[in-house]
This record gives C-alpha cells, structure tokens and sequence, in this order.
C-alpha cells in the first residue's frame, strides 16, 4: 500500500484517505495508491459504502503538474477515475478545500460528492493550455448541462460549493469545517438509505435536453474575441461537444485525442512555466523564510491622480483603511469622485453589490497634510516624476511619519537609493510600483534601495499577496526591470517609425505576437505626458535624450486617451484607437527635419527589433544582479505589461527561439542599426557558448 493513500474502516464505511502535501496532487504514488485503497475497499466485505477523503488544507488539486511532458507511468488518470465509477459499492467524495481538474474528474467518478461550504470546484486546465483530460469533458456535462461546462471548462474559473450545489456537480454542501465528519456522516446516509451506485456516464436527460443547441459555436464566436490567439479554449468547446454527439466512449476517446493536442502545443509549456513562475518569485533569494513581517493597517498615500487613486483602491478592497492626500482640495475631491465613479461602474457591471461599494469607499478619506499620516504604517507617494519634488515629499514623510512607518515610491524609473537619501531611515525606504490601471493589474515590482532593510522587503512580499498582487523582488536602477526594458523597446519603436513604419505597424506586428496593445496604444493609455517629463527630466540631468516627434503631440495637448488624441485619436467614451492623418503628418514633418528619408520596414525586422532588444536588455539586468532570475523577468512582463502567458514571458520565450538565434541578429543590428542597446549582454554571449538557455540558469 502507497504510504500517500491509505485504507481504513470506520463502522461500515470504507475509508480512502489521501495525504501527499502541500495540495494532493495526482501524482504517480498518488495514482497508483487510489487504485489500491480502492481494491482494498471493493475487497472488504464489511464495507458497505466507499469514502474518498484528503488530509491538509485541499481536496485533490488536479493531476501533477511537474510530471508534464516526463515519461508516464500507468496507471494513468482516466483509469483511475474509471476504476472508481465502475466499484461496485457506492463511493462518496467528501470535498474541502478546492477540488481542481484531475481532482474534480476523481470526484466526479465517484458516485456521490458532498462538500464543505467553502469549498470551490473547477476544471482550471484551459490555464496551463491543457484541456480536462481524464473524462471531465465528458463527464460534467451531464450533470450541468452544455452552457455551465462550457462556462466552467473554458474559462477554467473556480465555482463556490453553493454554486456547484445548484448546478447539480455536488449533491450536498454542509456548513462545516470537519470534511471527515461531513463525509463519513454522508456516507453512512448512503448506506442506510441503500442508495444505488449511480454512475454519471449513465446519465443522459441533460445531453438530450442540449443535443441540438447552438451553445457551441456561440461559445466558439465570443472566444474568438475572449480567447485571442489561444489555442486550448476552442479545444475545450470541441471536446464537451462530443459528449453530446458521440457516445461516452466515444467521446472519452475523442477528448483524449484534443488533450494531446493540448499537451503537445508550445502554448502548455509557456503557460506552465508561467503558473511555475508565479510561485517562485514569492522566494526572494537571500531573504530568509522567518524574517519578521512589520503589521499594516493604515496606509497613507500621496497624489490623488489615476495612479494614487488605483492605488488606494487595492487597500480599501483588501479592508485597509487608506488615506489620500492632495496638495488642493479640488484635486483631492476630483480624485475621490474618480474612485467612487470606478466602484460604481463595478457595481454596474455586477463585480460588486453597492453595499461594497459604501463599505470600501468608507475606507478612504482624504487630506491635504502628512500630518494624517502620523499613525500610517506605510505611506506610498504615487506623484509625478521629478526627483526633486520626491526629495521634497519624502524629507517631510521622515517627520510626519512614526518610527517604523515604511516610506514607498510607485516611482517608476528613479533611484530609489536617491530617494531615500532624503531621509533619515533608508532602511525603511522601498519602491512600490504598481502597474496601470493600478487596482487591475496584477504586477507590484517591488524594488529594494541598498539599504533597505530585509523585514521592510519581507513586509512588502507579504503585503502584495495581501493586496493580490504578484510581487516580484527586483534592484534598484533606472527603470529597474519592467521599464528599463520597456524604454528599450519604445526607443527601437520609435526608431522604426521615424526610419519609416507606421506606429500601427509597429502596434499590429506587437498585438499578433499577443501583447493586448502595441507600444503606441499603450503610450496613449499611460499618458504621452509621462514619458515626456520623464524625457524632459533626463534633459534636465544634463543627459542627451533625442528629439522625438512623441514632444510634439505633448506639447501640442494630444496626451493620449485622456485628451481624446494622443498617436491615435479617439471617440469620446471609446478606447479604441484610430489612426489619425494629422499624427502621420507630424511624423513626416519630423522625419523631413531630421533629414531621414524613410524606407519600407518588414513586420519581421519590427519583431526583432522591439522584441530582441528587450531579451539583450533582459540579459544585462541579469548579469547585473537587478533580477534574480529570468524568471522573475518573465512574471514581470506576463503581469505588468500582458506579455502572452502563454508565450511564457520574454525570456522563456528567447529559450524557444534559440539564444544563438537571437544572438547573431543582435550582433547583425549592433553592426547595422549601432547603439549601445545591441552591444550584445556578455550573458548572452556566454549562455550561447556553453551551448545553454536562460532556463539552466
Ligand atoms: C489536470 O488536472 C489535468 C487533468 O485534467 C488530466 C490529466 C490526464 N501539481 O498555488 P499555491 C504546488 S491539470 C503540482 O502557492 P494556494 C505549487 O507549485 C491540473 N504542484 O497555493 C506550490 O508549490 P511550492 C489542474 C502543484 O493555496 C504549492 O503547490 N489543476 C499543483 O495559493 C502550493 O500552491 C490546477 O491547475 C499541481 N496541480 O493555491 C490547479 N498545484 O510550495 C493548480 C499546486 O513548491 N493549482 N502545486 O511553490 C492551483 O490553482 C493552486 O495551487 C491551489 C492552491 C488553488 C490548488
């Protein structure tokens, strides 16, 4: 007997317990040991009834992850879910915690499912770019139903045990916290009631009802849109199809068929690497596991704007009282407005009931001194980016703020070192960077000054979980990771429209890769004023930054999305972008100025350009300490600048290239195109000899 599954008897229920932490993935000892305890069950004359029940803090999580793409040891899943539908004696899963793809496909082999009330479901495969590949396809829809398979199958969202109880996956849901006591209760019903063994391949009446239904290509028609260059949704689509077209044999063969399309598309493995990812940033080399973590709760922050406000916004939703503060009251009052206007489209949209709307708008005050701030345990300044008036702010935070209070920049391309400097506690200096529009996206780079302290660091990883944000631990330099590449890119953008493209080339060629915008939409959606007093700063400094055509839309008031013309021009109340005559003419004026004669440029030579130099660029900050690991690059540009998932983030993605690939046309563009940004990253170059990729590192 597996020691991760065993089997015992309580009275005349036959228990099969699973135990294989941290979330009962089903791996091959997990497999193999449900096979057993199950034999074991069937064997055992005194058991009536079977109980499939798992130890910790979940229900079965889904089939082993890391076993993907290795050699596969028998028995696989599908058996093993078959073994279970077809014992003779009635099996019950007793469900806690989340039971996830492989798991759900146990539970529903199993007879009957009762669950806890917190408990969640959900067939999340579609998000590794897999497809529910042990009969799940097949299988809930017989219970549910074409719409809500469909729903759950493509979208791979979780569904609250309620939710499932009325869709007809569970057959009891119990206010409790005991999940044995909950199962073993249920079972023993089963038994006392002699209920049958009630297998839901049998069941037919829910694939009848939707036979004929055009559910289907509906569901292919909104993915087309939803689903943009994914591959596994309309897999999924296909799959449940055929339980309603074929027989369940059938159709277990015909899923089977698309699961290995699946699992043989480079989309698993990007998306994989990416669930992977998202998990390891959270272990920030060189900061102990037990560092102590400094309490938040209340957080001050600076600037009333989009971003102060998005800000806000992530610790009033997360019950952190939040206060803002504004230099005029006009500003403060147009910022709050601004956020209560978010909720209540939220509410709208059903995201929220307003009674959230009142709760979480009762979170947020607003002032205009720090002296507000003195019981504030962490304030975050989110003004506009000039190093002078941060110096400014943060020498005032260093006295209005208690001992202890952890002052933060959402500065997005400062020294945080500098920043610090003006005050009296570097220690407790850090950057927080959220990412626009900063309540939605999921990304906080959190960049750690020289001198900060571990806890300080610590505290910050924790409280981005708190605030659901993936933290990502980077150094301090300018731009630090997402937008020191980023910058790459927009200059090689830039370049390539000023040599000739067009920005909705430039755009179209960045969208086919999979980004959700180009590098011009998002200018616009940023604010073109950003990077121009970004630019206007470096000039300051005394730094030689070129002219660009981009000043002049600044200087003329096309700031983007917020003015209604930026590169594109826009409908009022519509973020769609539409190219604008009046922009090609800047950009041709531009051009006649600085004596360039412009040439037809190759979608190719934009792909290489905008994407190679942010893989040389992501080499450099390797090699200089300022990420920790590709990794963290990728999770970087995954969650702050909607790098294709399942592309698996830019430098996962170079791997699958070829680094010598990448490496020759740098060198080729360093002779041809000149500039400091193609001198090839000594990583680079080394990885290439050694015959490696950024994953062995
Ligand atoms: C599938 O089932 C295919 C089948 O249809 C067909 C097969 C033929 N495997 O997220 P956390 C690890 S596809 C291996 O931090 P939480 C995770 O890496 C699968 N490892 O915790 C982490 O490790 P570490 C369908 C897994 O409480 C640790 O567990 N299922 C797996 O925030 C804790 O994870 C899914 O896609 C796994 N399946 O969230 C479910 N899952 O400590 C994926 C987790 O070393 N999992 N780990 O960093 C989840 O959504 C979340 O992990 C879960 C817990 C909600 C379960």
């Amino acid at each position: 007997m597996s020691e991760v599954v065993t089997y015992n008897r309580e009275g005349t229920v036959g228990v099969i317990t699973v135990n294989y932490p941290p979330v009962n993935a089903l791996g091959h000892a997990v497999r193999s040991g449900l096979v057993s305890a199950l034999e074991q069950g069937q064997k055992d004359a005194d058991a009536k009834v079977l109980l499939l029940v798992c130890e910790g803090r979940t229900f079965i999580a889904g089939a082993d992850i890391r076993e993907f793409g290795k050699p596969m040891h028998e028995p696989g899943l599908a058996a093993v879910v078959d073994h279970f539908e077809n014992c003779d004696k009635p099996v019950v899963a007793a469900i806690h915690g989340t039971a996830l793809g492989g798991g759900l496909e146990t539970a529903l082999g199993c007879h009957y499912r009762v669950a806890l009330s917190s408990a969640r479901v959900g067939l999340p495969e579609v998000k590794l770019g897999l497809l529910p590949g042990a009969g799940g396809t097949q299988r809930l829809p017989r219970l549910t139903g074409a719409r809500k398979a469909l729903e759950m199958i493509t979208t791979g969202e979780f569904v609250e045990a309620q939710d499932a109880f009325e869709a007809g996956i569970l057959d009891a849901v119990e206010d409790s916290e005991d999940i044995k006591s909950v199962g073993l209760a249920y079972a023993q019903t089963v038994a006392d009631e002699g209920r049958p063994v009630r297998r839901v391949r049998d069941l037919t009446d829910r694939v009848e009802a939707d036979k004929d239904s055009d559910v289907f290509d509906q569901f292919r028609a909104s993915l087309q849109k939803k689903a943009r260059g994914l591959f596994s949704p309309f897999k999924c689509v296909d799959a449940v199809e055929a339980a309603f077209n074929l027989p369940f044999d059938e159709g277990m063969k015909r899923e089977r068929e698309l699961f290995m399309e699946c699992m043989e598309s480079p989309q698993r493995s990007g998306l994989i690497h990416a669930f992977f990812a998202e998990r390891e940033v959270a272990k920030v080399k060189g900061l102990a596991k037990d560092t102590p973590v400094r309490e938040i709760r209340k957080v001050g922050v600076i600037g009333a704007g989009t971003m102060g406000g998005g800000i806000a916004m992530n610790f009033a939703n997360a019950g952190i009282p939040v206060t803002i503060a504004e230099v005029k009251q006009e500003a403060l009052d147009k910022g709050l407005a601004v956020i209560r206007r978010n909720y209540e489209n939220s509410a709208k949209k059903g995201r929220i009931t307003q009674a959230q709307v009142e709760e979480r708008m009762s979170l947020i005050s607003g002032t205009l001194t720090y002296d507000d701030f003195s019981d504030a345990d962490l304030v975050i300044e989110a003004v506009f980016e000039s190093m002078d008036l941060k110096k400014k702010i943060f020498g005032q935070l260093d006295e209005a703020c208690k001992p202890g209070a952890i002052l933060a920049s959402n500065t997005s391309t400062l020294s945080i070192d500098d920043i610090a400097a003006a005050t009296s506690r570097p220690q407790d200096v850090i950057g927080l960077h959220f990412f626009s529009p900063a309540n939605v996206m999921k990304l906080l780079e959190i960049v750690r000054g020289e001198k900060t302290s571990d806890e300080v660091k610590a505290t910050a990883m924790a409280l981005a979980r708190k605030i659901r944000k993936v933290g990502v631990m980077v150094g301090n330099c300018y731009g630090f990771v997402g937008n020191r590449m980023l910058h790459k890119r927009g200059a090689e953008a830039m370049a390539l429209v000023n040599e000739g493209a067009t920005p909705q080339q430039v755009d179209r060629v960045l969208t086919d890769l999979g980004f959700p915008m180009g590098q011009f939409a998002m200018s616009d959606l940023a604010g073109i004023d950003i990077g121009y007093s970004i630019r206007q700063e470096r000039r300051k400094a005394g730094e030689d930054v070129p002219a660009s055509w981009l000043d002049k839309l600044a200087e003329q008031g096309r700031l983007g999305q917020k003015t209604g013309a930026g590169v594109y021009k826009y409908e009022e109340g519509n973020r769609k972008p539409i190219p604008d005559p009046e922009v090609d003419e800047i950009i041709a004026s531009f051009r006649q100025e600085q004596g360039i004669k412009p040439r037809e440029i190759t979608d190719q030579e934009i792909l290489e350009r905008c994407m190679y130099v942010m893989v040389n660029e992501g080499a450099k900050i390797l090699e200089e300490g300022i990420a920790d690991r590709p990794l963290d690059i990728d999770v970087v540009w995954i969650y702050g600048y909607g790098f294709p998932a399942y592309r698996g983030g830019p430098m996962f993605w170079a791997d699958e290239i070829g680094l010598d690939t990448i490496l020759a046309t740098v060198k080729n563009f360093h002779d041809t195109v000149g500039g400091e940004q193609w001198k090839p990253a000594g990583l680079l170059e080394k990885l290439v000899g050694e015959g490696r990729k950024f994953g062995d590192l």
